[in-house]
């Protein structure tokens, strides 16, 4: 990540009351450059998110700051009168000039957001309870958009979840070979030749277009410190249109197995089904009201096409020569990619009993619920 500036210049562009302290790099994101800032008024320091977005990944942020503008509007009308309220929406500093983002002497895209203080994210889970929660809240986030009024919400990453696009970027990956890493990864690309098929069965399913997330890993939720619940749903890039199972697929990919994202020893990656069943559960206490039949029934095939798409990508990238997902050690991205396949290949084995698990819940959805340990 780079450093901050002796001085974090950028932070003076923002109406944040008090003086600047420090700024230090902050969470484990693979896109954007996060910074924890602390700023000190009548002698109380209070921490701030700065953001730079990734203008690698996101080519048009002017766009995405106007979706996550919209976003968190539309959440704070509903949640209005609520109490924590402060703490359950990403709320975005406005620069001196009133705008939501500012450019840097670099042309670099910054925003600020409000700490959420008392509430963390977790890389790992740790408990079905926490799995429950944080469904939860991205089954309740879904929810509250439902009704975000027109228009359609600018797609911040086209085809962010087109897997069949995906696995063509993997293909033209394979045969131009620019770092010469093809014949390191033999295993992991014979592995996703006879998965083909599976890359389309989501696209192909003519589900309703939702306002989605796109991006529902575990850490992109952060939870209460005290009750454990998912209080706030963060890391808004990707808030745009697609399909709800995207969501849940992406929950099963990152908050089924024990161990992390980059685990080297793969004997350790699998789909614990305890943490899956809390998963649905907590989803489908939230979401379960909207949800169509054919998009539950497609629940399951999301956690393995998802967990497949990514694995798909950090491949690409890997053959690639690294220049997508930061990397903080050689092959990163073949370990990730190893995990993700690792986890299809445990998802296929259980995906039966899954499958029949969704059916049982067949129909139950109440907000209300607590999570049943
Ligand atoms: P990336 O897109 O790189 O994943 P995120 O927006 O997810 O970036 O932020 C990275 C990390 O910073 C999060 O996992 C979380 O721990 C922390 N974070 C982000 N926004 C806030 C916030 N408003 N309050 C407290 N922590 C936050
Ligand atoms: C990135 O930003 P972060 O770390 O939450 C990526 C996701 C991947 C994920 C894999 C915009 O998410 O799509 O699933 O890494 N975000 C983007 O861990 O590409
Ligand atoms: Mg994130």
């Amino acid at each position: 990540m780079t450093p901050p500036n002796p001085d974090f210049a950028i932070t003076g562009a923002f109406d944040i009351p008090g003086e600047f302290q420090t700024a230090v790099p902050y969470g484990s994101g693979h896109i954007n450059d996060t910074y924890c800032a602390t700023f000190v008024a009548a002698g109380e320091p209070t921490r701030y998110i700065l953001q730079r977005i990734n203008q690698t990944v996101f080519g048009n942020p002017a766009a995405l700051m106007q979706n996550i503008g919209r976003v968190t509007s539309h959440l704070a009308a509903k949640l209005a009168g609520e109490a924590d309220r402060h703490r359950r929406i990403l709320s975005l500093i406005p620069t001196h000039d009133c705008r939501a983002w500012h450019v840097d002497a670099l042309g670099h895209y910054w925003r600020a957001y409000r700490f959420i203080e008392q509430a963390r994210t977790f890389d790992i889970v740790e408990s079905a309870e926490q799995a429950y929660q944080a469904a939860k809240a991205f089954g309740r986030f879904q929810r509250l958009l439902a009704d975000l009024p027109a228009p359609r919400l600018h797609d911040t990453i086209p085809d962010f979840h087109h897997t069949p696009k995906r696995y063509a970027a993997l293909e033209r990956s394979i045969t131009s070979d620019v770092a010469n890493r093809a014949r390191l990864a033999g295993t992991e690309i014979e592995f996703t030749l006879c998965r083909r098929a599976m890359c389309s069965v989501l696209l192909d399913a003519q589900l309703p277009e939702r306002v989605t997330h796109n991006d529902t890993k575990f850490n992109n939720v952060m939870l209460d410190q005290r009750t454990g619940e998912g209080i706030c749903v963060i890391d808004l890039d990707t808030v745009m249109p697609g399909l709800a199972p995207f969501d849940f697929g992406d929950m099963v990919r990152t908050t089924t197995s024990p161990v992390a994202e980059d685990e080297q020893d793969l004997s350790k990656v699998r789909m614990q089904f305890p943490m899956f069943e809390a998963l649905l559960r907590g989803y489908l206490a939230s979401a379960g009201c909207f949800l169509t039949p054919a998009e539950r029934s497609h629940l399951v095939t999301a956690g393995k096409v998802i967990t497949f798409e990514n694995g798909i990508r950090f491949l690409t990238d890997y053959l690639g020569g690294d220049t997508y997902y930061k990397i903080h050690r050689p092959n990163h991205n073949l370990d990730r990619c190893r995990t993700q396949f690792q986890l299809v290949a445990s998802i296929e084995q259980q995906e039966d009993a899954m499958h029949r698990l969704v059916e049982s819940l067949e129909g139950s959805s109440d907000d209300t619920a607590e999570f049943p340990g």
